[in-house]
């Protein structure tokens, strides 16, 4: 008797923790331009971006749990944390969401202090996992290593999240996170290679210094921006996050890891209309990249594909 009471209690606390784990599978397109409303919270103090280099974060490649739990490891200052997400149980495409963010150390204690770096204390990417869908949001912290935010996902299938944060004292953390919303996903259409397109009043045009994008070599991606109506450089462009623009590059991959986040920071001093990023792409494949541009206030998403040897 007493045994199987244990028994059921057992099996009742098993309940409760997977009702915070999250499922997996397929997924979905398109492109959605920054989600406004998210980024809507008052920009705190600007900070001078930090020496920190994003593409140290490439270097390893790690499993991740299912259930939204990655394991960080980096060396220098070492702190292992664990990330853990949780979201309503069944979310519906199209429907914004609560979604928290539990960092920790490696036993499951609560991180507590944050570093503020590109003007924010989480930065948050949030796309699909055939790379359709994009979104850069920002947790907000409330205390205890919990952050929340609310975020939106327009189709049923496989998301990924890539939570980048820095404890107090220690590098620039990246965590992947996963999440999937239950339903069939559309067929996934292939990454569009066109290097001159449209964005609504903006002109694209995407540029390398190289003919090719070959692996290991640095490579200055360029952004022509122009005004459709005009064909005149856009003038306006003001900084977002402390820089001229942001570049976050995702190598299309299944599952997509940390290994597969690139974030590319802004050169200095271009002429009007034009951004420059410098990267260096770890493997072969095809990746898309988002440009993020503040635009009079506006943050303007311009995406493109690329092949790499
Ligand atoms: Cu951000």
């Amino acid at each position: 008797m007493n045994r199987f009471v244990a028994v059921l209690v057992k099996s009742t606390i098993g309940i409760a923790v997977l009702t915070t784990l999250l499922i997996a599978q397929g997924c979905s397109p398109r492109v959605k331009s920054q989600e406004a409303a998210a980024d809507k919270e008052k920009l705190t103090t600007a900070q001078p971006m930090g020496s920190m280099d994003h593409q140290e974060h490439e270097t390893s490649k790690s499993e991740h749990q299912k259930g939204g739990i990655d394991h960080s490891e980096h060396s220098g200052n070492k702190v292992t944390t664990q990330v853990k997400l949780t979201t309503p149980k069944d979310i519906k495409p199209n429907t914004t969401v609560p979604l928290v963010i539990n960092v920790q150390d490696k036993d499951g204690k609560a991180i507590a202090n944050f570093d503020t770096f590109q003007e924010k204390l989480m930065h948050l990417i949030v796309v699909s996992d055939d790379l359709q869908f994009f979104n850069h949001i920002h947790p907000i912290y409330k205390n205890n290593g919990r952050f929340e935010v609310q975020a939106n996902f327009p189709q049923p299938g496989s998301y990924t999240l890539f939570s980048d944060y820095k404890p107090t004292g220690n590098t620039e953390q990246i965590s992947v996170l996963k999440t999937q919303l239950p339903g069939k996903s559309p067929s996934t259409p292939p990454i569009d290679l066109k290097l001159n397109k449209t964005f609504g009043d903006i002109k694209a045009n995407l540029t390398f210094s190289q003919p090719t994008l070959k692996v290991g070599e640095e490579v200055t991606l360029s952004f022509d921006l122009k005004q459709t109506s005009n064909n005149q450089p856009v003038q306006n462009l003001q900084p977002y996050l402390g820089e001229l623009g942001h570049l976050v590059i995702i190598k299309q991959s299944s599952p997509l890891t940390r290994a597969d986040y690139i974030h590319a920071h802004a050169l200095k001093n271009t002429p009007s209309g034009k951004v420059n990023f410098m990267t260096n792409f770890p493997t072969p494949g095809t990746y898309k990249m988002w440009g993020q541009f503040n635009r009079n206030g506006r943050i303007i998403v311009v995406d493109f594909g690329v092949n790499v040897q």
